[in-house]
């Protein structure tokens, strides 16, 4: 096995595990950020090799907020599952994560492949539709601590995303205020201009991001344009909402599994 592979082998075991691990950055693996891109491709290789679907692309560290709460300061991105997705309204079990993290969050679906450098207008385009969006992160390493390169290999700490109605794609995303609920109570206020300004220009890099990977964001995918408030740690057991003006909302149950 290469250094590549043995990386997105542990990363791998992790989640499974629900174990958290060392940095690799900490661990003898010295992966420069084209390495740790590889890690991550080998890493949801393995989850398709299981048999999951690529269904889309997410976006990292667009807003301040995320950047500041994260100590990193570079746009990244990384690969969607239908492995990863909660319905709205569904459960996510706890038993399964590290110590998961939510945040709020804007989707776009795709109704046109988008490739390479596009603008905001080109980007826009190719939208089918927006909607109201939570992302769970849970970063498969100790103490939610990373360098960027980590945390490009562990696939952008992505762990679960849930998609609401989606909306018309000429709804206006410019200025949208947002609240994050968990059991009712607001946890988070932001709006979508947090988001590179414009959830579009979250869009237009993830094209551009995708593009240099030798990839094209396909009709049908979804990107996530990444949150738009710092990230709220999930208690064992959680109701959680988002509200988007004019959006709608989107929601999950996180805890044990029920079984009846
Ligand atoms: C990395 C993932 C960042 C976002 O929306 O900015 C991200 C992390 O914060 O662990 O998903
Ligand atoms: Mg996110």
């Amino acid at each position: 096995m290469s250094r590549v592979d043995d990386a997105a082998a542990l990363l791998d075991d992790a989640q499974r595990d629900a174990t958290p691990i060392r940095q690799l950055s900490q661990a003898g693996f010295d992966l420069s950020l084209d390495d740790a891109y590889a890690v991550q491709h080998a890493l949801v290789g393995r989850r398709l090799a299981r048999g999951e679907r690529r269904v889309g692309v997410k976006m990292g560290f667009t807003s301040v907020a995320k950047m500041r709460q994260m100590g990193v300061d570079d746009l990244i991105w990384g690969r969607l599952t239908d492995g990863m997705r909660v319905d709205d309204g569904g459960e996510l079990d706890a038993a399964r994560s590290i110590h998961a993290r939510v945040e709020p969050e804007v989707a776009f679906l795709l109704e046109r492949d988008l490739a390479g450098p596009v603008t905001a207008l080109e980007a826009l385009a190719a939208v089918g539709g927006v909607a109201p969006a939570l992302e769970v992160i849970d970063s498969r390493y100790a103490d939610f601590q990373f360098s960027i390169a980590d945390v490009v290999a562990d696939n952008a700490s992505s762990s679960a995303f849930v998609v609401g109605p989606w909306q018309r794609p000429d709804t206006d995303l410019a200025n949208l205020g947002l609240v994050l609920t968990v059991h009712g109570h607001v946890v988070q206020v932001g709006t979508t201009a947090a988001i590179l300004g414009h959830p579009v220009r979250s869009l237009v890099a993830a094209a551009r991001l995708a593009a240099d990977a030798g990839e094209s964001l396909l009709a049908g995918a979804i990107v996530m344009a990444g949150g738009a408030t710092a990230a709220e740690a999930l208690p064992a057991s959680a109701r959680v909402r988002v509200e988007i003006a004019r959006l709608g909302s989107a929601s999950f149950t996180f805890g044990p599994k029920e079984t009846s």
